[in-house]
C-alpha cells in the first residue's frame, strides 16, 4: 500500500485535491497522521515529521497556504521537541487540530464579513473555483440578498465550471461564459463585483492566483468595477517580508492540446498571475476587511513566528 505522505502528495501534485485552503488543511491532515505513526522516541518523530512534511511542500510550488501549514505545524513540533514522546504527540495533535480548526472559522467568518459587502441586486463576476469565494456569495444569498452570479470557465481545467455548479445547485442564478468574454461581459452585464481568491498574497499587497485573475483585474479598474479578493491569512507570505517569491507553477501543455503538441509550436501553460496591488480595492480576511497597503502590517502582527526560524 501507498504511503499516506505520497498519496497526499500525488493527489495535491495531479490537483485531486486542490484550492489552497483544501491542500493546506490536507497537509495538516497528513502530518495528524504522521504524528499518530510509530516511533521509538521525540527525535525520531520529529525526524519522521520533517521528512514528510518536505514532501508534502514539494507537491505544488506557488500557493503559499501549503508551506504556511506545515511550517507552522514544523515550527510547534520544533518548539516541543524537548518533551517526551507521549506527551510530545498530544501536545503536538492538540495544535494541529487547533490549526485545522482555525482555518474552518476563517472560512466562516471571510463568509460573514463578505455577505455585509455584498448588496441587493449584485452581480458578480468570480474566476476559478475558490471554497472562500464560494462560501461567501453562498451565505449572501442565504442572508437574503437578490444576488447573480457570472463565472469564467477558467481554461485550461475548467475550474469555473465546479463554480458555477456549486453555486446553481444552491439556487442562485448562475452565468457561465468563456474566460475571453469576461471584459465584454463585465460591461454589457454591468458586473457591480468581481471576488476571487487567493493562492499567495505578498507584504506589498501583490496577489497570485489562478491565471486569467490579473487581466479582470484590470478590466475591472478599467470599468469601475470593485475588485475584492476574499482571503484567508493563511494564504499571506511572511517571508515576502523578506522579499522571497513563489515560484510560479508551470503545468503540462498536454492541459491546453489534448495530444500535448501542434507540430511546430511550443504550447505554454502557466497555471498562475500575479495581480498587482494597484489593481485590488480590498482583501477580505477573517480579520476584516483591509486595503493591500495594510496587508505588511497584518503579516508582521500575524507571522512573526515564521521570520523567527
Ligand atoms: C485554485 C485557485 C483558487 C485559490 C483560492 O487554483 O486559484 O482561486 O486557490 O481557493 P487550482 P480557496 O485549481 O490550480 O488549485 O479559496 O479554495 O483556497
Amino acid at each position: 500500500m501507498k504511503d499516506i505522505v505520497d498519496k497526499i502528495h500525488d493527489d495535491i501534485k495531479s490537483m485531486r485535491v486542490r484550492g489552497a485552503l483544501d491542500i493546506a488543511i490536507a497537509a495538516s491532515k497528513t502530518l495528524k497522521k504522521v504524528a499518530t505513526s510509530d516511533a521509538k522516541n521525540t527525535p525520531q518523530l520529529l525526524q519522521k515529521l520533517k521528512r514528510a512534511g518536505k514532501k508534502l511542500k514539494s507537491a505544488r510550488p506557488t500557493a503559499i497556504s501549503l508551506p504556511n501549514a506545515v511550517n507552522y505545524i514544523l515550527y510547534i513540533a520544533d518548539k516541543n521537541c524537548h518533551l517526551e514522546l507521549n506527551e510530545f504527540r498530544r501536545k503536538l495533535l492538540e495544535s494541529i487540530d487547533r490549526f485545522i480548526d482555525e482555518q474552518k472559522s476563517a472560512l466562516d467568518r471571510i463568509a460573514e464579513i463578505g455577505s455585509n459587502l455584498i448588496e441587493d441586486n449584485d452581480l458578480i463576476l468570480t474566476h476559478c473555483n475558490s471554497d472562500t469565494v464560494d462560501m461567501l456569495i453562498k451565505r449572501a444569498w442565504d442572508d437574503g440578498k437578490e444576488i447573480e452570479v457570472v463565472c469564467t470557465e477558467t481554461r485550461p481545467r475548467y475550474q469555473g465550471h465546479l463554480t458555477a455548479k456549486e453555486l446553481s445547485n444552491h439556487g442562485i442564478p448562475t452565468s457561465l461564459i468563456v474566460d475571453s468574454a469576461a471584459h465584454l461581459m463585465m460591461k454589457e452585464l454591468k458586473i457591480d463585483k468581481v471576488i476571487v481568491g487567493a493562492d499567495t498574497i505578498y507584504a506589498s499587497g501583490d496577489m497570485i492566483n489562478k491565471i486569467g485573475t490579473s487581466q479582470i483585474a484590470i478590466c475591472a479598474r478599467e470599468l469601475d468595477i470593485d475588485f475584492i479578493v476574499a482571503s484567508e491569512s493563511i494564504k499571506f507570505s511572511p517571508q515576502s517580508l523578506l522579499g522571497s517569491r513563489v515560484e510560479m507553477e508551470e503545468r503540462d501543455p498536454s492541459e491546453v492540446i489534448k495530444s500535448g503538441k501542434l507540430p511546430g509550436v511550443r504550447v505554454l501553460n502557466p497555471a498562475f498571475d500575479i495581480t498587482n496591488a494597484d489593481y485590488i480595492d480590498i482583501f477580505v480576511t477573517e480579520f476584516g476587511v483591509i486595503p493591500p497597503e495594510a496587508v505588511y502590517h497584518l503579516l508582521r502582527e500575524k507571522f512573526g513566528w515564521e521570520l523567527e526560524i
